[in-house]
C-alpha cells in the first residue's frame, strides 16, 4: 500500500513539474460545453469546471452478474460445489447491483473542481444450495442502503491546445454498511438470520484513498482521454477485514454526431485485489458458500463500453444533459470461484449553471 502510495505521490510530482514547465497561454483550451464534453457516463470526476459554476447530477447504474468463473473458466454448479476445500454447499448463480449516484459539483477557481458523489445501493443474490436428502433449493439475499460518500478535488495540472490534464483527489468515508444481515437456507429447510457475503455489503467499511490522473483532448471532429485511478484501503473495518485496493485505467474516444449528440466507445481494464483478513460473522460460512470466503474476491478485468451523450440546446431543458452507457467484458481472470459480470448499464442527467 505504502509502494502504491509513493508511486503515485511521484506520478503527481511528474505531472505538476512538466505543467510548469509547459504552461503556455497563448492556445485554445479544452472546453466542456459541447455533449462530448463529457467522458462516458461511467467515467467519473473527468471533466472540470470554471470558476463559480455548480453541477448536479444523478446516475443510475445496473449491473448484473450471471455464471460462475475461477480464473478464465467457467465453472458449473457442480464444478463449484467440487471445487477449493470440496466444502462448498452453496452455488451462487446471479447477482444484481443497482446504484442511485447523487452528485454535486462546484468550482472555485478554473483551476480546482471539487466534487461529492453519495450512492444509494441495492443488492441481491440469488443461490443454489444442497439439502439434506440430496436435493437442491435456491434462496435470494438482498441489502439496500447508503453507500460510501466520495469527496474529491480536481485541480487542472497542465492546459494544453484543447488539452488539459488534472489529478483526481479523493477519499471514501465509510457512511455505508458493512453489517448487513439477511436470512440464509439452512440444509434441513429452516432458515437463520446471519451476516450477509462481503460483496452483498453497501460499503466498504473503510475511509479510502481515490488518488487519479485524468487526461482530456478534443479536436473539431473528434474527442479522447484517458484516465488512471486507484482505491487504496486505508486500514481495517470494524469487522476486522480490508477490502481489496482497486487500480483502473480507461481510454475513450468520442465523435459528436450533430451540436447535441455525441457517441462514444472506451476500454476500461480493473485490477482488484483479494480481501484480506476476515469477517468472524462470516468465519462458519466460508468453508460452505464461496461469497462468504474472503478469498473468492478480486479479479482482473477488460471491459468495452458504448455510449450516447446528448447535451440540450434549447427548449425547456436547455443546458441539460442526458447521457447513457453499456458495458461488456471482453475478458476477465477472476479470483474465484465467484460470479462474474455480464453487462452493466448506466443512465444519468446533469445539469451546470
Ligand atoms: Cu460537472
Amino acid at each position: 500500500m505504502l509502494k502504491q502510495a509513493s508511486l503515485w505521490a511521484a506520478l503527481w510530482v511528474a505531472v505538476v513539474a512538466s505543467a510548469q514547465a509547459q504552461n503556455t497561454h497563448d492556445h485554445d483550451h479544452w472546453h466542456s460545453s459541447r455533449p462530448d464534453g463529457h467522458a462516458p457516463l461511467g467515467v467519473m470526476g473527468e471533466h472540470t469546471h470554471h470558476a463559480g459554476d455548480w453541477m448536479l447530477s444523478y446516475r443510475y447504474m445496473h449491473m448484473a452478474m450471471d455464471g460462475l468463473r475461477d480464473g478464465t473458466d467457467r465453472l458449473s454448479d457442480q464444478e463449484v460445489l467440487a471445487s477449493g476445500k470440496g466444502t462448498y454447499m452453496v452455488a451462487p448463480q446471479e447477482m444484481t447491483m443497482e446504484m442511485h449516484m447523487f452528485g454535486a459539483m462546484y468550482a472555485p477557481s478554473d483551476d480546482w473542481t471539487l466534487m461529492a458523489m453519495l450512492p444509494y445501493v441495492r443488492k441481491s443474490m440469488t443461490m443454489k444450495r444442497m439439502m439434506m436428502g440430496g436435493g437442491t433449493a435456491t434462496f435470494k439475499t438482498r441489502s439496500e442502503g447508503l453507500g460510501d460518500l466520495k469527496l474529491s478535488a480536481m485541480p487542472v495540472v497542465w492546459r494544453g491546445n484543447q488539452q488539459q490534464v488534472h489529478l483526481n483527489l479523493g477519499i471514501s468515508a465509510p457512511t455505508g454498511s458493512v453489517e448487513e444481515e439477511d436470512d440464509i437456507l439452512q440444509m434441513n429447510g429452516t432458515s437463520i438470520r446471519n451476516r450477509i457475503a462481503y460483496g452483498m455489503q453497501t460499503g466498504s467499511g473503510t475511509w479510502d484513498f481515490l488518488p487519479g490522473v485524468t487526461y482530456l483532448g478534443q479536436s473539431e471532429a473528434f474527442s479522447w482521454g484517458a484516465q488512471l485511478g486507484a482505491v487504496l484501503r486505508l486500514g481495517e473495518n470494524s469487522q476486522d477485514y480490508t477490502f481489496g485496493n482497486e487500480v483502473r485505467g480507461t481510454v475513450w474516444g468520442a465523435v459528436p454526431l450533430s451540436d447535441s449528440l455525441s457517441l462514444s466507445a472506451r476500454l476500461l481494464a480493473r485490477k482488484v485485489e483479494k480481501i484480506s483478513g476476515q469477517d468472524s460473522a462470516l468465519a462458519a460460512m466460508a468453508a460452505m458458500a464461496p461469497p462468504a470466503d474472503a478469498d473468492n474476491y478480486g479479479g482482473t478485468y477488460l471491459d468495452a463500453g458504448f455510449g450516447l451523450n446528448y447535451y440540450s440546446r434549447s427548449g425547456l431543458l436547455q443546458g441539460h444533459r442526458f447521457a447513457l452507457e453499456f458495458l461488456v467484458p471482453v475478458y476477465m481472470d477472476l479470483n474465484g470461484p465467484q460470479l462474474e459480470p455480464s453487462w452493466t448499464l448506466i443512465a444519468g442527467w446533469q445539469f451546470a449553471w
